[in-house]
């Protein structure tokens, strides 16, 4: 055996010792700073979103999902994800579309009987009072199915989704009226309101846009399709779409591009046609009177069109509630001023943003000043009387939003890859910030609201390119968090956004959510109410009939009763479950072998769930959230015995 030479083991461990200790000595902000090669100014980043252990976020964010069809959540200024919502998408945490209550939810956007399980969420939008956030419900449009869903923000969970009778293209939705009476979700693409073929030499005279008014009942919380209706409008591409506020919340806003009607070659009545859609040099702002086309509805002034209110162009015409004006070529946002006196709008192939002075407006309709009328009779009024002032911000002007100061308007410009902060009562660049990549939409604290609180703006950018960790070639989206509180913006944070496009977000101040920690028991969260089906402990039973049974059962750490259920092959199963639990974050899982079936049971809450029995076999389930020491013990056997 070969002998230690301890003199070498006493000058190695020494040596150890030292490095030990060199390492374990407390680095200081400079050693940090030098490790990782951090300047003073990504320190100060750091110190403006870092949100320490334990504390919580300032704003909350409401963010589309693009593709996913989901909502995502995360707090400012940490940029922490909180969530995603479920909303015209299965996601199996939270038992969406699994359970036979989310199913339902779920199934109300149905298609001409056809199940959707997907959307491409663009807008999303808070519910207000009088012009401000009031923290109660969230809506957001799909733009691929028009459709628009009902998030109840005392839960988060999505409650109802409206499919759009006559429209099968939308984009220009959700936008709120400022006490949510109503949420506009206007056309993009012009279809035949009726669900048939209409060939497209009819383009002119078939064909329609227009913006779909859906009434919101608060006490029910729910959109009420019978209350709801349409403005119908020509063919001509509405875009997104904006409610007035104050002086002018009795009338919204709508943009259109490619009013020359140009479809895939041929412009309507014309031999083909070159320019396509960038033929004229203006496209049209539609300006409607919402307030007066309720009430012409309520008057009975409306066609049924798919069993939905129709206000014809005929009609709107006639009745004084539909206007254009021109706006600059293919504009995009359409967005009012807190005042609720301008409307901003900026036109992607112009530098220009233009600002629609509202009252110039009204002094038009009134003296009834109009330049003439478009091929379909709705009166045009001049831009130049129509404007306040244009301002040049740059290439590519998209959208617009808010700050805190007087006139002050933040404008994400896509093709310069900026955004432009800006005074839009002067018309005159502040400062300008370049951003990471190709801007879409931008969101400032409030922001769309009478009263914006500034302080921070995100930048929800289309391209990430190299900002992150290379992960093929499918990238995320960046958000990025942007210091507005000084005179200089700057640059604080890059969000990876895995999940799909984020077209807009909304931010609010995290104490106006009041989200509830718990249901009441025996909870049947989407439909709001009671659960029939709800179970007390001890009252879990199984009922059976011929070929069928229906289980009452519950969850509690660490049991799911019953732990065993014998049922016959080719049995109608029905299995309803209630989470016992009281005390906060205790929900429980529900996964049971080879039939699809997994319910999040928080606390309070009853899911059900139901499938036939058709193969004679042994079934195990278990509860899939590790909600205590015995978690792995929370688990039963169905069993499928041969007929
Ligand atoms: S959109 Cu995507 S960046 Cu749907 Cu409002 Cu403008
Ligand atoms: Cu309940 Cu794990």
């Amino acid at each position: 055996m070969k002998r230690l030479n301890w003199d070498k083991v006493a000058v190695l461990s020494l040596f150890g010792l030292l490095i030990t200790e060199a390492v374990w000595a407390a680095e200081t902000l400079q050693d940090v700073m030098t490790r990782r090669g951090l300047t003073e100014k990504d320190i100060l980043a750091a110190a403006k979103t870092y949100v320490p252990s334990g504390k919580r976020d300032e704003y909350i964010v409401f963010s589309s999902g693009g593709q996913s069809g989901h909502v995502i959540v995360y707090g400012i200024p940490s940029m922490r994800l909180l969530k995603y919502i479920a909303v015209f998408t299965p996601e199996p945490w939270q038992g969406y579309g699994f359970d036979e209550e989310s199913k339902a939810v779920l199934a109300q956007g149905n298609i001409q009987g056809k199940a959707i399980t997907y959307g491409d969420t663009h807008h999303p939008a808070l519910s207000e009072t009088n012009g401000e956030y009031d923290g109660e419900y969230l809506f957001i449009n799909d733009k691929a199915n028009p459709r628009i869903a009902v998030i109840d923000l005392h839960d988060f969970e999505t409650k109802q989704i409206v499919v759009n009778p006559v429209f099968k293209s939308s984009h220009g939705g959700a936008f709120v009226s400022e006490n949510t009476e109503y949420i506009i979700e206007s056309a993009q693409y012009a279809t035949p309101y009726e669900n048939e073929y209409v060939p497209l030499e009819q383009f002119n005279e078939r064909y329609r846009g227009g913006m779909t008014y859906w009434y919101f009942d608060r006490a029910k919380g729910r959109i009420i399709p019978e209350q709801s209706f349409t403005v119908m409008a020509p063919p001509y591409s509405q875009d997104l779409s904006d409610f007035g506020k104050g002086p002018s919340a009795d009338w919204s806003f709508t943009n259109s591009f490619c009013s020359e009607r140009y479809v895939g070659g041929i412009e309507q009545g014309k031999p083909p046609f070159e320019a396509g859609c960038s033929a004229k040099d203006t496209d049209f702002l539609h300006v409607v009177n919402w307030r007066k086309a309720a009430e012409l509805v309520k008057a009975g002034k409306a066609t049924l069109i798919n069993n939905h209110h129709v206000i014809t162009i005929e009609t709107a015409v006639k009745e004084g509630i539909l206007y254009l004006i021109p706006e600059a070529k293919s504009p995009h946002g359409a967005d009012v001023t807190p005042d609720g006196r301008y409307i901003v709008v900026s036109g992607k192939l112009d530098t220009h943003t233009s600002v629609y002075s509202f009252e110039k407006i009204q002094q038009a309709i009134s003296a009834g000043k109009f330049e003439g009328k478009d091929p379909y009779g709705i009166p045009i009024i001049a831009m130049t009387d129509a404007l306040h002032t244009q301002a040049e911000l740059g290439l590519g002007p998209l959208h617009t939003q808010f700050g805190a100061r007087k006139c002050e308007a933040f404008t994400s410009l896509y093709v310069d890859s900026m955004v432009a902060r800006w005074d839009y009562c002067e018309g005159k660049v502040l400062d300008k910030i370049a951003i990471h990549y190709n801007i879409g939409h931008l969101m400032t604290m409030h922001g769309d609201t009478k009263k914006p609180e500034g302080k921070y703006l995100v930048a929800l950018n289309k391209l990430a390119i190299d900002r992150f960790n290379p992960v093929g070639p499918l990238h995320p989206q960046n958000h990025q968090l942007i210091d507005i509180s000084n005179e200089k913006m700057t640059l604080l944070y890059d969000m990876p956004l895995p999940l799909g496009e984020p077209h807009y977000a909304v931010g609010i101040n995290a104490n106006l959510l009041k989200p509830i920690i718990r249901y009441k028991s025996g909870w049947d969260s989407r439909a709001n109410q009671a659960s029939p089906y709800k179970t007390l402990a001890g009252r879990e039973k199984t009922v059976k009939e011929p070929g069928k049974v229906e289980i009452l059962g519950t969850v509690i750490r660490s049991h799911i009763t019953p732990e065993i259920i014998e049922v016959t092959e080719g049995d109608d199963v029905t299995i309803h479950l209630t989470n016992l639990e009281r005390a906060q974050d205790e929900t429980h899982g529900f996964a049971l072998y080879g039939q699809n079936v997994n319910l999040s049971l928080e606390p309070g809450k009853t899911s059900s769930f139901h499938f036939i029995a058709d193969k004679p076999g042994v079934y195990p389930y278990y509860c899939t959230e590790f909600c205590s020491a015995l978690h792995l013990e929370m688990q039963g056997y169905l069993l499928v015995k041969p007929k």
